[in-house]
Parts: structure tokens; C-alpha cells; sequence
């Protein structure tokens, strides 16, 4: 019922227009409410008007909602697995009731400031700092690479403290806060990606998570998004691999069409057996995560795996579609693009096989 329900949503509301989107560099807000309504944000939280639905539930919506585009699943996954989760784990009962319902309802947007200009994967050694003013809290510093940044009513903004990484519940009417837009991106256009500054902002007592602390407070919510991104990935390889198949079934060349070729059969093949493998591992490891059981490296291998599979799957369904691969007429370079957000962003693919080389040797080797 979940995928009929977004795959509906994403054929009749994103597909006619996201190739515009894309071309324009924008998000239409309106999103928010409609995913809202349709029980996509914060899907598999309990309580608070979320959905409360499963794991499993929760990652078919993000494929199909990144068969459409990855900035849709992106802007679910950030106001979700980011956002609301950062406060539904780490906030008291009085954050959770002032936020989490209308975060659900898409009337208000939330975003995640982890990464700074300078700190990226290595979010530990942030410069934002929060320091105390009586009872009030001061923020001060710059975070980068804000997905809903500028469009967000509330910024979850992770700091430093003389207590270690906490982290804030920011307004955006917070005095001194501001977000402003990253223009020129060639990938991930559909979609908002900001700067944020926090000079001087003055937070009562209450903006702080007071559950969280270190860098285990953002990286938990990391976990989540990363596993939205293990489905998501799938989705957009899946519209890949389709508008492959149906151009190779159709496009005549040599007086055949292309897709009698064994050159092409052997990559939709390899594209075909990538994708299954892909599905099964993001079942595999919903299930696993349905029984509490899923453990941050194997979130890490198949985020590695997904995305990197992906991208692959989009590059070679790109070759099938020639010179019409080159443009927004179809939407497989749109969908390669992104990917490349998507093998940087929620943690790189150098970082994901870092943390799965950890796991099987025993030894970090991020430093
Ligand atoms: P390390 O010493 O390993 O760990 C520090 C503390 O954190 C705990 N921890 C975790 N907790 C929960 N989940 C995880 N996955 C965790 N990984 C580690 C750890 O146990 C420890 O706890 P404690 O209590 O002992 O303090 O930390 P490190 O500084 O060595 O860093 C490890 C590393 C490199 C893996 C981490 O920094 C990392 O994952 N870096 C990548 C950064 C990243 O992914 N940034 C994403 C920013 S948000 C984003 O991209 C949103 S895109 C949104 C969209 O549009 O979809
Ligand atoms: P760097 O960390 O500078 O890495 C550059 C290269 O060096 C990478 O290939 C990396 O893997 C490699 N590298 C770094 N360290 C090592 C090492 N120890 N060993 C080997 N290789 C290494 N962040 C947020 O907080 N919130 C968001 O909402 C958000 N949205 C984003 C949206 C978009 C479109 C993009 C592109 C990014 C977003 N990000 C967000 C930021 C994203 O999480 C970071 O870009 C990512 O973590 C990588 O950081 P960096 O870009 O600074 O690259």
C-alpha cells in the first residue's frame, strides 16, 4: 500500500514537473504539507502524529519517492531521519510537542547543520560554539551544505560546548541567525542547499537537546538518514534501469532495435543484477532494523554498496540512451547527477568503507 500510495504521488505530482524544478534550482514548499498528508515525515517515529510505520515501510517510500528525484527523497529525509528524529531522541516532552506534530504535518521545515566549511567528514572538530549567558545560550559560528537551509522554520544546529557536541533547537527568527542559498549546483538542483550563520544568537535555556551529547548525538540521526539513502539509491537506479530498457526496446539502429544487441542485453543484465542485489540488501537490512538489530557498519556497507551501485547503473543506462542521455528529456542524467550528492553527502563512500574497514579489522584509520 505504501509504494502504490507514493508511487502515485511521484507519477502524477513530481514526475510532469521535476525536470523543470531541476532546470530552475528549486523545491516547491508546497511539498512539505503534501508529504505531510500522505504520512511521509518523520514516517517511522512513534507518537507526536507521526506515522509510526516500519523500517521496511519507511525505506520502500524513500525509493519511490527517489525514483522521482533524490532531492524529494532528501528534503523526506531530512525533515524525518534528521530534523524530527534529532528531536523525537534527544528532546524533553515539552520540545517534542511544540515541534514534532506540525513537523509532521509539513507545516513547518526543519533542517540538520552538522557540517561546516571546513569540517566535513570530520564533524568532530567543528567550530560552532554555544556558550553560556545566564540560563540563555549564545551560538556562534558558520555550517555549509544545509539541505532546506534557507526554507527551514527550525535548524537543528549541532555545537561545541564546554560540555562537548550538544545540540540546539534554532528558530529560524532566532536574532542572529541567517541562511543563505548555494547557487551553481549541477547536481541535486532540485532541491535547497544553504549556508547558515549563527552570530551572536542569543537561545533561551530550553533551544538545547538535553539527551544528546558528543558526536554519538548527530551521528545517531545519521544512521537513520543513511539507511533512507540505502532504499532511495535503489529508487532512482530502478528509473535508470527502466528508461533504459524501454529507450534500448525501441531505439533502431542497423535496421534492429539496440536492445537485440548482446552489447546492450549484457548491461541491462549488469544493471538488472546490481539493482536485485541492491533491493535485497535494503530489505535485508529493514528487516534486520525492524527487529533492532541493524548496526551502524552495516548501515555504513550498504549506504557504500547502494549508492555506489547506483551511480554505476545510471553512467551505463546513460550510454544506452546516446545523445538523448545527454539532456532532461529523460530523466537519467538528472537522477546521475544527484547521485553524486548522494555518494558525498550523509557521509562520503571513502568514509562508509573507513568505517566498514574499522569493523572487520579492528582498526580506525580516518586519522
Ligand atoms: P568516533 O570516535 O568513532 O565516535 C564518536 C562517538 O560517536 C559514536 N558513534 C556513533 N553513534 C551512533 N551512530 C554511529 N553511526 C556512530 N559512529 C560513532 C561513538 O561510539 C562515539 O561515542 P562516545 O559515546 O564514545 O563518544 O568519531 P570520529 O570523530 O572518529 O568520527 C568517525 C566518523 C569519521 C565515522 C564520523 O565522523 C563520520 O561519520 N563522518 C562523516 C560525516 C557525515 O556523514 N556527515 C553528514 C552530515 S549530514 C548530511 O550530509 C545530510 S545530507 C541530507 C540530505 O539532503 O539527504
Ligand atoms: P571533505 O570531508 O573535505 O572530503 C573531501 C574528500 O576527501 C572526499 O573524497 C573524502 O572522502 C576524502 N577524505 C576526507 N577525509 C578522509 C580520510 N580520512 N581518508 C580518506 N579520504 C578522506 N551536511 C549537513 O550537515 N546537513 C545537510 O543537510 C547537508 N546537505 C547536503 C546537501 C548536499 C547537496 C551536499 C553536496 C552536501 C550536504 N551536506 C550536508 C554536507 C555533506 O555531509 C558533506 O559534504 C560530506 O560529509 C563531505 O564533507 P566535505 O564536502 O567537506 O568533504
Amino acid at each position: 500500500m505504501v509504494r502504490d500510495t507514493v508511487r502515485a504521488y511521484v507519477r502524477d505530482r513530481v514526475l510532469p514537473e521535476v525536470a523543470q524544478w531541476f532546470e530552475e534550482g528549486m523545491l516547491p514548499r508546497e511539498l512539505g504539507p503534501e508529504l505531510g498528508r500522505l504520512g511521509l515525515l518523520g514516517m517511522h517515529l512513534q507518537g507526536y502524529g507521526c506515522s509510526g510505520a516500519s523500517a521496511v515501510a519507511y525505506g520502500i517510500a524513500c525509493q519511490e519517492l527517489e525514483a522521482g528525484d533524490s532531492g524529494v527523497r532528501s528534503f523526506a529525509s531530512v525533515q524525518g531521519s534528521l530534523a524530527m528524529y534529532a528531536i523525537h531522541r534527544w528532546g524533553d516532552e515539552g520540545q517534542k510537542r511544540t515541534w514534532l506534530p506540525a513537523m509532521a504535518r509539513g507545516e513547518l521545515i526543519g533542517c540538520f547543520g552538522l557540517t561546516e566549511p571546513d569540517f566535513g567528514s570530520n564533524p568532530a572538530g567543528m567550530r560552532t560554539t554555544a556558550r553560556r549567558a545566564g540560563s540563555d545560550w549564545i551560538l556562534d559560528g558558520t555550517k555549509m551544505w544545509i539541505t532546506n537551509g534557507s526554507i527551514a522554520d527550525v535548524a537543528i544546529v549541532w555545537a561545541q560546548t564546554g560540555d562537548g557536541i550538544r545540540g540546539f533547537i534554532v528558530p529560524r527568527d532566532a536574532k542572529g541567525f541567517s541562511a543563505s542559498d548555494i547557487h551553481r549546483k549541477l547536481s541535486l538542483r532540485a532541491s535547497i542547499t544553504s549556508e547558515l550563520v549563527l552570530a551572536d544568537c542569543r537561545l533561551p535555556a530550553e533551544s538545547q537537546l538535553p539527551l544528546a551529547q558528543g558526536l554519538s548525538g548527530p551521528l545517531a540521526c545519521l544512521n537513520e538518514a543513511r539507511y533512507g539513502i540505502v532504499w532511495g539509491s535503489m529508487g532512482a537506479a530502478r528509473s535508470c534501469y527502466e528508461t533504459a530498457l524501454e529507450y534500448a526496446k525501441t531505439r533502431v539502429q542497423f535496421n534492429k532495435p539496440i536492445a537485440a544487441y548482446q552489447l546492450t542485453q549484457q548491461k541491462l543484465v549488469n544493471m538488472l543484477l546490481e539493482l536485485n542485489k541492491g533491493m535485497l540488501l535494503a530489505l535485508h537490512l529493514g528487516r534486520a532494523k525492524d527487529a533492532r538489530r541493524a548496526q551502524p557498519a552495516q548501515v555504513s556497507f550498504a549506504k557504500l554498496n547502494n549508492v555506489r551501485e547506483a551511480l554505476a547503473i545510471a553512467r551505463e543506462a546513460r550510454t544506452i540512451l546516446g545523445a538523448n542521455g545527454v539532456t532532461l528529456e529523460y530523466p537519467v542524467i538528472r537522477h546521475m547527477n544527484n547521485l553524486e550528492s548522494v555518494l558525498t553527502y550523509e557521509g562520503t563512500s571513502e568514509m562508509h568503507a573507513l568505517i566498514v574497514g574499522k569493523e572487520i579489522t579492528g582498526r580506525a584509520a580516518f586519522e
